[in-house]
């Protein structure tokens, strides 16, 4: 396969890449724009980027909205009752085909890489072996990591421990927590402390659901930086949500934030399920309660963004689209400046796939596995700000899908009416 015309993110120049074998084996700045050859892909000027990576979405749950209640006052803790008056329900038909579906939505949008939580406080683990064995029968399509995810606690479910090794045992890829939902402060504290523990004993990548409220007392994510920094875990650690981050004051902000970088853990933000998730608690002044993205980003950490949810009891809207993410991240996280416009697609492709230790299979390099989309605008910026589609996207070098451009069929454009008009009456 040969593609011509393309451009790549940072650089102004047009490129032509040869992929053989499923891996590129070329990429060649061009001397101006090339004429197509039958069999190339021709670019035609538009960008050429690695993968979008969904970080953090939970596949066991899409598409369950209203099943059998609504979420009616858009709290994390309702959604968490409405999930557990659904879970019954749940056979290995019902998770594998919403999940199916899901993956199909999220790949036809230029994602790639996916990592999904699974609950675990369920002592059948269906969701669990579902999506493991997704996982492996898509592997060659799709990358997913499947984290072990106990939502009604790890030490406060019972048997919840238990449940966390059988999912290890099975062959899950992450290790999961959520210290915020466990009965008390020490058992939260506990519990990151034990995720760590079993990191190190099964050799899995860690990914908590990290102080998913707007409590400024909620602290865990100090602890799991801690004993991600004493076991020298910190890249394979990542906090997800740390939403009380965007409640704490900055005095404590401040230590903190010497001990995250020091830790080198990754964070994924959810931009879009945090706005209507929390700040539920308050009237007037409303928190947004998000996380510290723009601060986390300037002091050089890793940061990412996530869809969390599509169409479940957390979050009753989502299209599989990053780049919708992106666009509500930014506004949220008052990164609305050139230079954010220019990097936006960091923050759901690069730092997302550092979150996911994926790097070494990952981005446009001679070498590397020829996995690549091509977006409908030129650049970070245009691709943002016209919300570009994904024209094509090829894994390993196999086509996974492609799209036409939209276009108008018919406009009486307005334009040119007005300034013929206009013309005229001068
Ligand atoms: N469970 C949870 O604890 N938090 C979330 N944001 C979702 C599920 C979607
Ligand atoms: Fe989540």
């Amino acid at each position: 396969m040969k593609i011509i015309n393309a451009r790549l993110r940072k650089s102004e120049e047009l490129y032509s890449l040869t992929v053989e074998d499923g891996v590129f084996t070329e990429i060649k700045r061009q001397d101006g724009s090339v004429a197509f050859s039958e069999g190339e892909v021709d670019a035609q000027g538009r960008l050429l980027c690695a993968p979008f990576v969904e970080p953090h979405i939970h596949l066991d749950a899409a598409l369950t909205a209203g099943e059998p209640n609504w979420n009616i006052s858009g709290t994390l803790f309702e959604g968490i009752q409405c999930w557990s008056e659904r879970k019954p329900m749940l056979s290995e038909e019902d998770i594998r085909s919403r999940a199916l579906e899901t993956i199909e939505l999220l790949v036809n949008n230029g994602v790639q890489h996916i990592r999904t939580h699974a609950d675990i406080s369920d002592p059948s683990l269906i969701g669990l072996k579902t999506l493991c064995d997704i996982r492996d029968v898509l592997k060659d399509k799709v990358r997913i990591q499947v984290v072990a995810f106990p939502q009604d606690g790890l030490l406060s479910y019972p048997n919840g421990l238990q449940y966390m090794e059988e999912a290890l045992e099975y062959g899950v890829d992450v290790i999961g927590g959520i210290p915020h939902f466990e009965y008390t402060r020490e058992l939260g504290e506990q519990s990151m402390k034990t995720v760590i523990e079993l990191a190190l004993k099964y050799d899995r990548l860690v990914d908590v659901h990290c102080d998913e409220t707007d409590d400024p007392n909620s602290r865990f994510l100090e602890v799991l930086a801690y004993e991600a920094l004493a076991n020298d875990l910190g890249s394979r650690v990542t906090a997800s949500h740390t939403t009380a981050m965007g409640s704490y004051d900055n005095a404590y902000c401040s230590k903190l934030f010497r001990l995250l970088k020091k830790s080198q853990i990754n964070f994924i933000s959810c931009p879009t399920e945090s706005i209507h998730l929390q700040g539920r608690f308050d009237s007037y002044p409303k928190r947004r309660g998000l996380t510290r993205v723009k601060e986390l980003t300037e002091a050089g950490m890793n940061v990412c963004f996530g869809q969390d949810s599509i169409y479940d009891p957390w979050y009753s809207l989502g299209n599989g689209k990053l780049l919708r993410t992106l666009d509500f991240g930014l506004h949220i996280c008052h990164m609305m400046g050139h230079k954010d416009f220019s990097s936006a697609l960091d923050l759901i492709t690069d730092n997302s796939a550092r979150t996911l230790n994926i790097e070494k299979e990952y981005g446009i390099e001679v070498g590397k596995p020829a996995s690549f989309i091509i977006l409908d605008g030129e650049d970070d910026y245009s691709v943002l700000r016209k919300q570009g589609e994904v024209l094509m996207s090829v894994h390993r070098g196999k086509v996974l899908m492609r799209r036409e451009p939209s276009c108008i069929t018919q406009s009486i454009s307005l334009c040119d009416a007005a300034s013929s008009k206009l013309t005229t009456a001068s």
